[in-house]
């Protein structure tokens, strides 16, 4: 037979376990790439584009900011670090962020963020250590950092490899008038959750952000460097086109439920 004061303890101890965990969560985002859903294997001449063209990326450097979460029409931004992330696949430590910023708990809707660097902090100066500081753009094409770099090679149709440099950052377009004009080409993506509760319970605030590399290269527009060439950092229908293929290229993942 059960004693009493065990039943009791047995009790309590269901009633504490049962309950909602309402202490606020740091979040701790991780940073993937893959392509078609396997993890990048750079250096590898093993991918092929919609286009046709076959692929390798060298290096792949960009930033993410603005990261917000949104819940019942409220948000919050992580401010920490001024808000900004540096991504790079060579550099292990940046493949993480555990911004030191609190999140109210609870269920959130969506998370989003920038791609790049918006207008109000991307300007020369902003990063003085390596390796943002190596993210400059140059002054006279806009100045800051670029959003991205994907470095890579592809196989031309008479069998040569060629390098790729798919840069984004700020545009630069020529009026009418003759007069340069500045484009912002960042952008922001929105990712909606389901049943993501965030608290200080560590299984609820890790979320996997994936970057698909081979969707920058489709939808909506078909990537073909065998027409476009290598470098886009100096055309801006170029870097725009392919912020627009960024836009899908992200998806997270996280642990779902309510911790009760
Ligand atoms: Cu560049």
């Amino acid at each position: 037979m059960i004693s009493p004061i065990i039943f009791l303890i047995g009790i309590i101890f269901t009633f504490v376990s049962c309950k909602k965990d309402e202490t606020p969560g740091k979040v701790s985002v991780i940073f993937q790439q893959k392509v078609r859903d396997t993890n990048l294997a750079k250096d590898s001449m093993i991918y092929t584009n919609t286009a046709g063209n076959q692929y390798e990326v060298n290096e792949l450097q960009y930033f993410i900011s603005e990261l917000t979460f949104w819940k019942a029409g409220t948000n919050y931004t992580i401010a920490t670090e001024n808000g900004i992330h540096y991504v790079d696949i060579d550099i292990a430590s940046t493949l993480s962020w555990s911004p030191d910023q609190e999140l109210p708990p609870g269920t959130y809707d969506s998370v989003s963020f920038v791609l790049g660097i918006n207008e109000t902090k991307n300007k020369p100066g902003l990063f003085v250590n390596p390796p943002e500081r190596d993210m400059f753009w140059p002054d006279m094409m806009g100045g800051g950092y670029h959003y991205m770099k994907m470095n890579g090679k592809w196989k031309t149709p008479s069998g040569t490899f060629e390098p790729f440099n798919m840069h984004l950052g700020i545009g630069m377009k020529t009026d009418t008038l003759g007069n340069d004009e500045f484009i912002q080409n960042y952008f922001t993506v929105t990712l909606p959750l389901v049943d993501c509760y965030i608290s200080g319970r560590q299984l609820f605030r890790i979320l996997r952000l994936t970057m698909e590399v081979n969707s920058w290269f489709e939808t909506p527009d078909t990537w073909d460097w065998n027409v476009t060439g290598g470098q886009i950092m100096q055309y801006q229908d170029l870097m725009h086109k392919a912020a627009i293929n960024g836009k899908d290229a992200f998806s997270v993942e996280y642990e779902s439920g309510n911790p009760e």
